[in-house]
């Protein structure tokens, strides 16, 4: 099977025609909302109000939102540590997100951890797995259970370029491409794993890895929100129409350290330069004020919802001790997971939905 590479540079600069003018704008949205509850958070972990340590995806907005806004609601989605938006297309609250990182009762975890680890499986989201890349596996699985039992949707998981260095991200991608499952895996290629820098870390393009699996590599601008979701919109049609899985290699970089407590000093101030020049957000603001948008009361109304998530989350109680093991191991049959919100006008359109 051959290879395609759909070069960023390739990509037409406006919208593709699957976007609506609505969608563009919900893009911008998504992205923004991502941001500001993390500056938020990062504040809050500051005044000591969110336990352990704090990570966040800044300057990678656009692979998560992107990524997510073309999945259907009947589609299933494994979020990882960078992915925030994805959370917010599917539906998940800005005070619960909040929550979560305080470690509060009402977080998605119900303060079982009070971190990134989290998937609310009531929007079709798997609770993330620390270990890394093990997500792969579980998406492989999920599109393995779509495939025997004739359903039509597709699974999606973001990994980091350091995940793919592992045995477990080899193993997802053979059986995947065997199987020619119903998957889409999102390469997010932020440049570092951690301290190490890509060149310490692989010998070849990753995104030519797809090809010794047996299914296409897709190069796209990870700092264009529309770029990844055309590319993600394809790969899942594709997948739909049993033509397997795809790898898509998002290109971005990672703005903040590893997580709170890295001061990154190993990167060199010209690369974040080259980045912050090419911010994803700044990208679409520009695209969408060319649409005759507000830019500033988009911002302005994203910043409020910010301010009443932070005052929600911060009046959520801690949970109640004596509830720790609850919740923890499945008792009895284990709920099968929901459908998320699926805000793309393709779907509504298809749904005949407002
Ligand atoms: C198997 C495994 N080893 C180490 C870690 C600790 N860890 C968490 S994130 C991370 C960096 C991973 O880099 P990458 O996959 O590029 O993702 P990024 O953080 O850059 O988004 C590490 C080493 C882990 N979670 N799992
Ligand atoms: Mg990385």
């Amino acid at each position: 099977m051959a290879t395609s590479m759909a070069r960023s540079a390739a990509m037409p600069r406006s919208a593709t025609e699957h976007l609506t003018r609505n969608d563009r704008v919900a893009l911008l949205r998504f992205m923004l909302l991502m941001r500001g509850l993390e500056e938020r958070a990062g504040s809050l972990y500051r005044q000591g109000k969110v336990p352990g340590s704090f990570y966040d995806g800044f300057g990678q907005e656009a692979v998560s939102a992107g990524a997510a806004f073309a999945m259907a609601a009947e589609d299933r989605l494994c979020v990882l540590h960078r992915d925030l938006a994805a959370h917010l297309v599917r539906g998940v609250a800005a005070d619960r997100v909040l929550g979560q990182y305080m470690g509060r009762a009402g977080g998605v975890t119900g303060g079982r951890d009070g971190n990134v680890h989290f998937g609310d499986r009531t929007v079709g989201c798997v609770g993330m797995v620390s270990m890394l890349p093990d997500m792969m596996v579980v998406a492989t699985g999920m599109a393995m259970a779509f495939k025997l039992r004739g359903e039509r949707r597709v699974a999606l998981t973001w990994m980091g370029d350091g995940a793919s260095s592992r045995g477990d991200w080899h193993e997802a991608m053979n059986w995947a491409g065997v199987q020619r499952l119903p998957v889409v895996f999102v390469l997010e290629n932020n440049q570092y794993a951690y301290s190490t820098p890509l060149q310490k870390q692989f010998a070849v393009a990753l995104v030519r890895r797809a090809e010794s699996y047996g299914f296409p590599g897709v190069l796209v601008d990870g700092n264009d929100v529309e770029a990844v979701f055309e590319a993600t919109r394809a790969a899942r049609q594709r997948a739909l129409e049993g033509g397997g899985p795809t790898l898509i290699e998002a290109t971005t970089m990672r703005m903040h350290g590893h997580a709170a407590h890295d001061d990154m000093r190993y990167v060199p101030r010209e690369l974040l330069a080259h980045w912050e020049a090419r911010d994803p957000i700044d990208l679409q603001a520009a695209r969408v004020a060319e649409l005759g948008v507000d830019i500033e009361a988009l911002r302005a109304s994203v910043a409020a919802e910010v301010d009443r998530a932070t005052e929600a989350a911060l009046a959520m109680p801690m949970p109640d001790p004596s509830t720790a093991t609850e919740g923890v191991f499945c008792e009895g049959d284990a709920e099968p997971l929901g459908d998320g919100r699926a805000p793309w006008s393709g779907f509504h359109t298809t749904r005949g939905a407002a």
